[in-house]
Formats: C-alpha cells, sequence, structure tokens
C-alpha cells in the first residue's frame, strides 16, 4: 500500500512545518546570523504552504490530459534559490555567482514545466534544454562558486562542502524521476512519483536545513570562543 498522492502531500506538510522550527529557534537564539536563518526558514515554510495547497488540491491543473502541480513548480521556483543564496551567503561570494546560479536555476524549472505541457519530440528537447541548465549549475557549485569563495573560517568551508554536495546528488535525482514518472515514460504511476518526490523534496529541503542550523550553531560556538580567546589575550597583554 502507497497511499494516495492527498496523504503523501498532507505527510510533507507537515514535514516542511516540523523543518521549519529549527531555524526559527536559532532566529531568537543566534542574531548574528538573523539572514542565514530567515533564508533557511524560508526554504521549509514555503515548502510547507506549497504541499499544504497540493493536500487539498488547489494548484493543480489538467494540461494536454496529465495534471500538473503549479504549487509545486512555484515552490521550487521561490525556494531552491533561496537554497543557492544560502550557499553563496556561506561562501560569501557576493552577487555575481549568485546571479549565474539563479539565472541556469529557474532556466532549468522554466523549461522543466514546459517538457511537462508540450506535446511531442519537443518534450524531451525542452526537457535536454533543463539537464544543460541543471550541468550548468553544477559546475559552477563545484568549481566557480569553492574558487571565489572567502570562508569565515575551515568549519564554514566544511559546512558548505557538506551542503553542496548533499545538494549535487540531491538533486541530480529529480530529472531521473521525471523521465520515470507519468511526465516521461510512466514507469512510475502519479500516487508513486508524489511518494518519491516527497521524500526528496524532505531530504533536499528539510534534512539541508537541519544540517545548515546544526553548521550555523557550531560557527556561532567558534565564533565566540574565538573572541573570548581575543579578549583574554588582550587582557594578558596588558
Ligand atoms: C526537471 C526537469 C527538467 C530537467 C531537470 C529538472 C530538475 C529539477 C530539479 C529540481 C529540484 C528541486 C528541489 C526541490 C526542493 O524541494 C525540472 C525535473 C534538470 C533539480 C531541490
Amino acid at each position: 500500500m502507497i497511499g494516495t498522492a492527498t496523504t503523501w502531500a498532507a505527510l510533507g506538510a507537515i514535514g516542511m512545518g516540523l523543518g521549519t522550527l529549527p531555524p526559527l529557534w536559532g532566529l531568537r537564539t543566534d542574531p548574528d546570523r538573523r539572514e542565514h536563518y530567515l533564508v533557511l526558514a524560508g526554504v521549509t515554510g514555503v515548502a510547507a504552504v506549497a504541499y499544504a495547497l497540493m493536500a487539498v488540491g488547489v494548484g493543480t491543473v489538467s494540461v494536454s490530459g496529465r495534471s500538473v502541480s503549479i504549487a509545486r513548480y512555484v515552490d521550487w521556483l521561490i525556494t531552491t534559490p533561496l537554497i543557492l543564496l544560502f550557499l553563496t551567503m556561506l561562501g560569501g561570494t557576493g552577487r555575481e555567482p549568485l546571479v549565474r546560479l539563479i539565472v541556469a536555476d529557474v532556466v532549468l524549472l522554466v523549461l522543466g514545466g514546459v517538457a511537462v505541457v508540450v506535446p511531442g519530440p519537443i518534450r524531451w528537447l525542452a526537457f535536454a534544454g533543463g539537464v544543460a541548465a541543471f550541468g550548468v549549475l553544477v559546475y559552477d557549485l563545484y568549481y566557480h562558486i569553492p574558487a571565489r569563495a572567502a570562508f569565515e573560517s575551515e568549519r564554514a568551508r566544511t559546512l558548505f562542502v557538506t551542503l553542496r554536495n548533499l545538494t549535487i546528488v540531491l538533486w541530480t535525482l529529480y530529472p531521473i524521476v521525471w523521465v520515470l514518472a507519468p511526465s516521461g515514460i510512466g514507469l512510475l504511476t502519479r500516487d508513486m512519483a508524489m511518494l518519491v518526490i516527497a521524500y526528496l523534496d524532505l531530504i533536499s529541503k528539510a534534512a539541508f536545513v537541519a544540517l545548515a542550523v546544526d553548521g550555523l550553531g557550531a560557527l556561532a560556538d567558534e565564533a565566540g570562543t574565538a573572541s573570548t580567546d581575543a579578549t583574554a589575550g588582550t587582557s594578558t597583554a596588558d
């Protein structure tokens, strides 16, 4: 028994809602990194709303006999740039690398949306275009961003690398599911595809956010220790 798309959407909404609690907590306890926590709360918070809408059947339209979830695509259009923003904030890379990442991201999502609604071979052309844009995004995350990053500490670099690798691995699974789902060759049913995507979304958002909050906490502890040491150093020098 794998349940229905509605059940998985409802569980997704609960999971994303719970996943929003750690960054909200961080917002209260670590005011120095307010912006980091706000971005993270946005990732799971927006997804919680999108899943709640999907659970009640709002935002699903039928195009050429396929049901397309507008809520899901809008969720992805908002939250995947937030994930990329968080990664560049860790590296302090500034605007230009972020804009490149977001352009590649939006292009791949729009082409993915086009591929769902257009008929015939153009679908696969649009899909291939989406995969090419994804290739640019992965290249940037792997080479371009680290080459320009100025991490505040070795620990910040490790956190970036962990979250970056998690992102690349999980995001690669989406086009594979797209091919297997009714959007592609139809090996998975709609309910199975919803289950798999809900799992993927939960790991790439809620697990990403949990690891990020944990990492930011460690950075705050480290910064606290460093400033205590610095103060201690000054007083002994005096
Ligand atoms: C599509 C089809 C077109 C080609 C590619 C795709 C990739 C989608 C990705 C989605 C990531 C979504 C995330 C959501 C988090 O909740 C659009 C399926 C490459 C990478 C991370």
